[in-house]
């Protein structure tokens, strides 16, 4: 049985319960548990606060666990990241009052910064070779400089409307993160088994999301150029039309480079352009 550490509830847990789903793990009895189990996959998911979650996986008591990347570093705990799973993203950013000038990161020497990520804080501090004093808050930190708290903060942002609504710009980015699937780093040989089926599942699904499949048809004079195009998997299907002189194209592209792929394939002469989206996709 791999244990499994998700959020109990918060910012991670919809998404991660939806990755599991994608995976084809069906979890039994709700989530309002600590515990759960899959009737169809050997896994028990446990619901804890975020902030745990690295300890219990350094612990052993869970096997892995979905946890941003900001929380897992700023507790320092020795364990595997084995998959950056592409939601929670966000940055650890510092932040100054709108009005204060702000030319570079020597302009924090000296100030009071605000947050709840002391430790990943001090390291940017002592890369950067600036001096400022750290004031360690639990929470709405955001507040802080309008209450004279702090000079500064350092704290998670996403849109930056947080920031913006509070009278703050973000002038230095400590941390990019997002959820991650961490390890305990002594596996047993049956989770280490369990734990690649779960992997090839998540690629799988994220694979197949950053991929779209395509059909198109095109004039058979331009078939290799257009095929040249289409790499797909292996090697794009090629089907010859009704219509003679045509051929039916098949293939996947990846998402990053589709529009530019397509406006090729539009000036090559292809017709009837049909992209799908992909389920699941198993390279
Ligand atoms: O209860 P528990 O302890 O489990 O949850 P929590 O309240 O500590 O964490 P939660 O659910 O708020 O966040 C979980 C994780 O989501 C974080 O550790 C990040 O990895 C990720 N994440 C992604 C974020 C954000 N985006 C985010 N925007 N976590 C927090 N925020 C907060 C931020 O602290 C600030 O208050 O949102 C505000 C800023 O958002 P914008 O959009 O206004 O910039
Ligand atoms: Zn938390």
């Amino acid at each position: 049985m791999l244990k499994i550490a998700i959020q109990k509830s918060g910012r991670l847990y919809e998404d991660s319960i939806k990755l599991l789903k994608e995976c084809g793990i069906e979890l039994n009895n709700g989530n309002k548990q600590l515990k759960t189990t899959a009737n169809n996959f050997p896994v028990e998911i446990y619901f804890l606060r975020d902030d745990d979650i690295p300890q219990y996986v350094y612990d052993g008591v869970a096997n892995v666990g979905i946890v941003g990347e900001n929380v897992l570093l700023e507790k320092g705990k020795e364990v595997d990241i084995i998959y950056h799973l592409g939601f929670g993203k966000c940055r650890l950013s510092i932040a100054v009052p709108k009005a204060t000038i702000y030319n570079s990161v020597t302009d924090l020497q000296g100030l009071k910064i605000a947050t709840t990520y002391s430790s990943l804080l001090q390291k940017f501090l002592n890369e950067k070779n600036v001096n400022a004093e750290i004031h360690e808050i639990s929470g709405s930190v955001e507040i802080a400089p309008g209450i004279g708290l702090a000079d500064a903060i350092c704290d998670l942002v996403s849109s930056g409307s947080t920031l913006f609504t509070n009278g703050l710009k973000e002038v230095e980015v400590v941390l990019s993160s997002e959820a991650i699937l961490c390890s305990n780093k002594n596996l047993s040989d049956a989770n280490k088994n369990v734990l690649d089926k779960l992997l090839l599942r998540i690629n799988a699904v994220k694979t197949a999301k950053n991929n779209k499949y395509i059909l198109l048809n095109a004039p058979n004079e331009q078939l290799k150029n257009i095929a040249a195009l289409l790499p797909g998997m292996k090697s794009p299907t090629i089907v010859p039309l009704a219509e003679e002189g045509w051929s039916s194209v098949q293939s996947v592209v990846n998402e990053n480079i589709f529009w530019e792929v397509i406006e090729k394939l539009k000036a090559l002469g292809a017709e009837g352009i049909l992209v799908v989206p992909i389920e699941k996709m198993i390279m």
